[in-house]
């Protein structure tokens, strides 16, 4: 293993073999120094490739399958820029077009080069994604491959945006490095050494291309590569451990019964408020009892109760003092809210809110005090596609860029963010209701409590500042017919939300605007709001 490594982030072996080394675990990487020196020795990096990332490298099949995609694709197109023959340019340029037609036809079969799920993935694929997403920034104009705009290579587009969504690959690519190395170093194509201002491919924009070829679990928390994402500077959230599940089933371990469950969550955390939203809008509320945590959390204990500030309560149940006393009960060495407590065994059913929320609309049936399905038959497979993308890119990802650990995973995460939300104003010009139902589903409950934020609070807390929802005319409908439905507004505090975000910033200081802070630290003493005494 070589303890240091030289690579050209422009050239595309140099970018595929730096996202091998992003693969690797933080603390077992080589160092690496970027280098502007174009990679000449393809095989030599394809064995330095190897040896950082053996698991990319099947078997010899695999290693035909790189010649392919470096023979057809990646010689021929810096073979075509140096071509001075008219005729023989010409003759290049037809051969290399009918091939990434070809590519693009190979890549409908499958997700990625040699299967479908992640596991499948190879260096084949890296190199291919590292062809890709230089045509628009180099190859179209600097070589005069200019046939197609990866727009117009609908399956290879797909994949290369199913491929940027791997923390190695969005984190190696650099649009600047990429165009300057290739425009600078070019005097005869490029004289005047203008570096195109334009070129980006959009890479951002969802693809849904995961769940065309693989099965959809809906497992939309779990981050298969969490040491590889936090590598790349990215926020990841921890997985929930507590996953039981209330059924309709009288003999089941947890039935569903009136008065025998309680729901601990605060207004502030959307995970709890998505939880608090889907009892409100079934009509839970005569049926699991809840408990408003205090929004503000104890700097050594985390999350408390202090039923001094209005919409706050206590713990009926325990009379506890902090959230982590319940966790301690149960053996659980957690303490994330929502929790979802039995009160007949004394322990906690769920600490994951996406399926308390899930066990509210299938569990209770009658007990229910409104007639409302959020998860009907027909349109599960479209809610499921839904929610992980809301998951990952907004509810999720809003977190992603407010908790980045670098200013790339911020850059990142803002750009998915706000592609997303284009993407959702789209559809919501054909949709009244996300899924395309008559009415809410799970889908619109948790876009809700990201969109419902986002003015008053992500878009500074977050610096999400591109635009404010305000600025999307049908996302600001959408917002108003869901504050119209019964029990959203019953379950939203906005103050409570507002005073919980901004009293984790250095000076504590809560904005008063874009509307009037309503819930003011000003009108509490000390004592009340920290919760002493
Ligand atoms: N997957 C969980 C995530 C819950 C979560 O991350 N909650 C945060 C608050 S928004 C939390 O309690 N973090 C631990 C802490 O603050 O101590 C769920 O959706 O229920």
């Amino acid at each position: 293993m070589p303890n240091a490594l030289e690579l050209s982030l422009a050239d595309p072996w140099g970018h595929a073999v730096a996202a091998c080394r992003a693969r690797m675990e933080e603390g077992s990487r080589p160092a690496l120094a970027s280098t502007d020196e174009p990679e000449t020795a393809g095989a030599d990096l394809l064995a330095i490739a190897r040896e950082l990332a053996p698991d990319l490298f099947p078997d010899e099949a695999h290693d035909a399958l790189v010649a392919e995609v470096s023979r057809e694709l990646v010689d021929a197109v810096y073979a075509l820029g140096r071509i001075e023959d008219q005729a023989r340019y010409e003759e290049a340029y037809v051969s290399l077009s009918a091939t990434l037609e070809a590519w693009d036809a190979r890549l409908r079969e499958s997700r990625f080069l040699r299967g479908d799920s992640l596991d499948d993935l190879c260096f084949a694929d890296l190199l291919l994604f590292a062809f890709l997403v230089r045509i628009d920034p180099v190859y179209f104009e600097l070589y005069k491959a200019a046939a197609f705009l990866l727009a117009d290579l609908p399956e290879l587009q797909a994949f290369a945006r199913d491929l940027y969504e791997l923390p190695e690959l969005w984190s190696t690519t650099d649009w600047d490095v990429i165009k300057a190395h290739h425009y600078l170093r070019e005097p005869v194509l490029n004289p005047k050494r203008i570096v195109p201002a334009g070129g980006i491919p959009d890479l951002d924009t969802p693809s849904f291309r995961a769940e065309r070829f693989t099965l959809r679990t809906n497992d939309d928390g779990t981050e298969e590569d969490q040491a590889v994402r936090r590598g790349a500077g990215e926020w990841v959230r921890p997985q929930s451990g507590l996953r039981h599940w209330i059924t309709p089933d009288a003999d089941a371990q947890y039935p569903a019964e009136p008065g025998r469950y309680h729901l601990y969550a605060p207004f502030n955390c959307p995970w709890s408020h998505r939880a608090l939203l889907a009892r409100g809008v079934l009509g839970l509320e005569s049926v699991v009892s809840a408990s408003v945590v205090y929004f503000r959390r104890h700097p050594k204990n985390g999350w408390q109760f202090n039923p001094r500030i209005p919409g706050c309560t206590d713990d009926p149940l325990h009379g506890s003092r902090y959230v982590v006393e319940l966790y301690e009960k149960a053996g659980s060495k957690e303490r994330s809210v929502p929790v979802l407590w039995d009160s007949r065994t004394d322990t906690i059913v769920s600490n994951e809110s996406a399926e308390v929320l899930r066990m509210f609309n299938g569990a209770f049936g009658d007990l229910a005090g409104r007639d409302v399905d959020l998860y009907p038959a027909p349109f599960r497979e479209e809610i499921d596609r839904l929610n992980a993308l809301v998951y990952q890119r907004i509810n999720n990802g809003a977190y992603k860029a407010g908790f980045a650990g670098s200013q790339a995973a911020y850059d990142r995460a803002f750009a998915r963010y706000f592609a997303a939300l284009d993407w959702l104003e789209a559809l919501l010009a054909e949709r009244r209701w996300l899924a395309g139902t008559d009415a809410l589903t799970e889908a619109d409950l948790r876009l809700f409590p990201t969109v419902y934020r986002h003015d008053a609070v992500y878009f500074a807390r977050f610096k999400l500042n591109l635009r404010r929802i305000s600025d999307y005319p049908r996302l600001s409908d959408w917002l108003k017919r869901m504050l119209d439905v019964p029990g959203v507004s019953e379950s939203s505090n906005m103050d409570h939300a507002r005073n919980g975000y901004f009293g984790r910033t250095g000076n504590e200081i809560v904005p008063a605007g874009p509307i009037p802070l309503g819930l003011s630290r000003s009108s509490f003493s000390d004592e009340v709001w920290l919760n002493e005494g």
